[in-house]
């Protein structure tokens, strides 16, 4: 059985996960609008995996005897200045979620909730996998610059990336 506390903070994770799949989604879109299909693609694919991220929360807390809640989300940001811009905002928003599992860890030890500090070690590892993935394409877009030729390949490269990961 789940307590409060640990109740309330995968609640609020849940939320967080719900809101990582709008960045993603509003990301996808507005890559999409701007005709890069490719990287559309790859964000509508993150937006689908924080979706599950989310699912995979709701379903612990409410086996554990909880009440997993669906709350009223930020409005995530729905356009940007560029792709450099909406790279390096996907490796932020990374970091913030990374924080906030570490964070999650760290109260289900103090509380010594051993079934769910085991159930958060694979959010631990898919932080690091998708951390990885953002610093990739992060250095990729800064070695590209404003090159149009280099963004057209790039885009055709990230589908790549979908197809293997
Ligand atoms: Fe939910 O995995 Fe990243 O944010």
């Amino acid at each position: 059985m789940l307590s409060k506390t640990i109740e309330t903070a995968l609640n609020k994770q849940i939320r967080i996960e719900a809101e990582s799949s709008q960045v993603y989604l509003a990301m996808a879109i507005w890559a999409e609008v701007k005709g890069l299909e490719g990287i559309s693609n790859f964000m509508y694919d993150q937006s689908d995996e924080e979706r599950e991220h989310m699912l995979k929360l709701v379903k612990f807390v409410n086996e554990r005897g909880g009440h997993a809640h669906v709350s009223e989300l930020k409005a995530p940001n729905v356009t940007f200045g560029s792709f450099k811009e909406m790279f390096e905002k996907l490796l932020a928003h990374e970091i913030f979620v990374s924080e906030s599992i570490n964070n999650l860890v760290h109260i289900s030890l103090e509380n010594r909730d051993y079934a769910t500090h085991n159930f958060l070690q694979w959010y631990v590892s898919e932080q690091i996998e998708e951390e990885a993935t953002a610093r990739t394409i992060l250095d990729k877009v800064n070695m590209i610059g404003d090159d149009k030729g280099g963004l057209y390949l790039f885009d055709r490269d990230i589908q790549q990336l979908t197809v293997n990961s």
